[in-house]
């Protein structure tokens, strides 16, 4: 049964059981080790969670072929919204299976809705309560994913980057900052200007490319960057920045809202529905509609195979701007 996935702020049965499905998929350890990953220091078992932050950390520091521009195998170019789309899907099989229920959809966090209302009642979003994501702070001390180093119970923050952006070992509390580094949350209107864009993508392919998804990945226009994806990134702060950034719940619920966005601009822009095709060359490898992307969990999917998805699960509402 396809998942449906609702607003988490308007949802509350939704919003419960992400947190739920969260928490275990956190204490569950049935994968590979540290060592196994590559991971310098003493093995240790990564939880379900964590194989995620792995997987999106590797694949954004893989370039191939290594002639291309600053493309990797997750973002800065045309596979951004398919390969998360991947993501989101694979996940959402565990949260269906770890809380036995194959009809649930992960929710989404309608950003621009919140990015509507001032800076301060941004900060004051009811996501950030205590029965939702908690709040702010060195560590996250309020909420389901609050840290209280002496309790069992504590969200731990298990791997993330050292300076050099290497995937690293740790053992702490959750990181936000929320509205520290840009005051503001993107809007409607910036999502409206990104869905009368005509094309999926156009030549560069990378972070200068002027159409539909390097607007909502947040690279352009350059006098609004970091804008959409990259700007909720931003906003939240903490954890929420460096390749590691799967390590706070938050981001999937962002990158839930960013997919939302793009089946948006695919009910209203059908052809063509991705680009660049196979025609383009080896300089977009990964990125082309029939290639392989980049996969650690499962084996590898295609930009092709993500352009129709509503076997796996559909959305409340497209009414997204
Ligand atoms: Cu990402």
């Amino acid at each position: 049964m396809a998942g449906v996935r609702r607003n988490i702020l308007t949802d509350a049965t939704a919003r419960d059981r992400y947190i739920e499905g969260a928490r275990a998929l956190k204490a569950e350890h049935l994968g590979p080790t540290t060592a196994q990953l590559g991971i310098p220091g003493p093995a240790r078992q990564v939880s379900t969670w964590d194989l995620f932050v792995a997987w999106h950390h590797t694949a954004m520091n893989r370039f191939t072929p290594a002639t291309q521009t600053d493309r990797n195998a997750a973002h800065r170019g045309p596979v951004f919204l398919p390969w998360h789309r991947f993501m989101l899907i694979l996940l959402e099989l565990q949260f269906q299976r770890v809380l036995d229920d194959d009809s649930f959809g992960l929710p989404y966090w309608d950003w621009a809705a919140d990015g509507d209302r001032s800076p301060a009642q941004q900060r004051r979003s009811e996501l950030w309560n205590s029965d939702t994501m908690g709040g702010e702070g060195n560590p996250v001390t309020t909420g389901p994913f609050a840290f209280d180093g002496a309790q069992a119970g504590s969200w731990r923050v298990r791997l993330d980057v050292d300076a050099q952006g290497r995937l690293r070992s740790t053992d702490r509390g959750l990181r936000r900052a929320l509205g520290q580094s840009v005051a503001d949350l993107p809007r409607t209107s910036d999502l409206a200007a990104a869905l009368e864009l005509d094309e999926y993508d156009r030549a560069p392919w990378s972070t200068t490319s002027e159409q539909f998804r390097n607007r909502l990945e947040g690279w352009r226009p350059q006098e609004k960057a970091p804008g959409l994806h990259n700007r909720v990134h931003v906003w939240v702060g903490g954890d929420m920045l460096p390749s590691s950034s799967p390590n706070d719940p938050v981001f999937y619920l962002n990158h839930c809202n960013c997919d939302r966005v793009w089946a948006a601009f695919q009910a209203q822009r059908s052809e063509p529905p991705y680009l660049p095709t196979n025609s383009a060359g080896i300089a977009l490898q990964g990125h082309r509609i029939d290639d392989r992307m980049y996969a650690l969990l499962s084996r590898p999917v295609t930009p092709r195979q993500m352009l129709d998805v509503e076997d796996f699960y559909t959305y409340d509402s497209l009414d997204v701007a």
